[in-house]
């Protein structure tokens, strides 16, 4: 996702440092010894990994079939990053049969006391490394822990201009998602946002598990189907009854609630695809393993085998920035916006950046 959206030239480049903040080397301003306490949430990691290896690794799992299928993009909104469709042979593995919720990252917080990138203070040795030379360092009073939190507007908006729904929200983190007096009560089941993509890295491997390659969670995503648009099949989003939570109406100022939510829903409300996985598309954006290229597909041999996406980032749009992919599409997505319920429909974002429509899930080798 690319959101440098304010108008003064010095906030974007601030924005865009904030969204680039590095994460294991910066730390909770309450830490008071920070490399001790770091070891001491390594070394909880490490004791809960093995726990989970033991006793709760498959529970809420799927087994995904080992097999064969076309990756890339199918029909005619197919972006260029999704061609050319290639044929990819995959293990069988498990997946997570449900985006990560709130009641299940509280278990990893509560076992290890991790401290997510959004309650962390930037730092701008970090952030600069992700910047073009030369962008000049934001004033320290505003580098403090927040969050991308999705603010629309009540008219209509230049679609290109991201800055109309999106706001940078002090305070704002998977517990407090609409800043520091919102709070997750009674949203136990609803996805975790405002995670970063080490966030999500460093839950999978609590629970024994690790991020689905893109290549096996679009493989996932098509639930058996071949060179289908939609987990579900070809019937388009807005035909027939809703078949995930997306947007709408016009976006961002009219939702018409047709799927019966306007921002997150709880997991497992729509049908499940053929693999018995729930919102394959939309609610939230799903973090994979893979680094982002959007040339990812080109030049690959006819035949790859258990692909683990490129070595480094590629994005023209902003090449210092450090991506990963991102997939499924969330709650805020339309076609007049972007498709991100296609099957094939592949996105990016800072790795150490979270925002209020993207969470994730996880996978485990077989
Ligand atoms: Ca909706």
């Amino acid at each position: 996702m690319k959101f440098l959206y304010c108008k003064s030239e010095f906030f974007i480049s601030f924005i865009s440092a904030v969204l680039l903040l590095g994460i294991f080397s910066c730390h909770s301003p309450s830490n008071q010894n920070n490399e001790t306490g770091n070891k001491a949430t390594e070394n909880a990691v490490e004791v809960e990994h093995v726990k989970a290896n033991r006793y709760t690794a498959f529970e809420n799992m799927v087994l995904i079939p080992a097999g064969s299928f076309m990756m890339g993009g199918d029909g005619s909104e197919a972006a260029d990053d999704e061609l050319p469709k290639h044929k990819v042979n995959l293990k069988a593995f498990w997946m997570d049969e449900h985006e990560v919720t709130n009641a299940q990252f509280a278990k990893f917080i509560s076992a290890t006391g991790y401290i997510t990138t959004a309650e962390r203070k930037p730092q701008w040795s970090q952030l600069k490394q992700q910047l073009p030379p030369g962008t000049p360092e934001p004033p320290d009073s505003l580098l403090n822990p927040a969050s991308l939190v999705f603010t629309p507007p009540n008219h209509a908006v230049n679609l290109q201009d991201y800055g109309q729904w999106w706001s940078w929200v002090p305070g704002a983190s998977w517990k407090h998602p609409d800043g520091k007096n919102s709070n997750i009560q009674g949203k136990e089941n609803y996805p975790v946002i405002h995670i970063s993509w080490e966030d999500a890295a460093a839950y999978c491997k609590w629970a024994g598990k690790r991020l689905p390659t893109e290549s096996e969670w679009e493989y996932a995503a098509r639930g058996g189907l071949q060179n289908n648009i939609y987990p579900w099949g070809n019937e388009h989003i807005d035909a027939g009854k809703p078949k995930a939570n997306t947007w709408q109406g016009a976006f961002p100022n009219n939702n018409t609630l047709k799927d019966g939510f306007f921002g997150l829903a709880p997991v497992k409300r729509f049908k499940p695809n053929g693999y018995k996985l729930y919102d394959m598309a939309g609610n939230v954006w799903e973090w994979c393993a893979d680094w982002y290229s959007a040339v990812a597909y080109k030049n690959l041999p006819a035949v790859v085998n258990n692909p683990k996406g490129p070595v480094s980032s590629y994005d023209p749009e902003e090449p210092y920035a450090k991506k990963k992919v991102t997939r499924g599409g969330s709650f805020m997505c339309n076609d007049s916006y972007c498709s991100g319920y296609r099957s094939a429909r592949r996105m990016k974002s800072s790795f150490d950046s979270g925002m209020s429509n993207l969470g994730f899930r996880c996978v485990r080798d077989k």
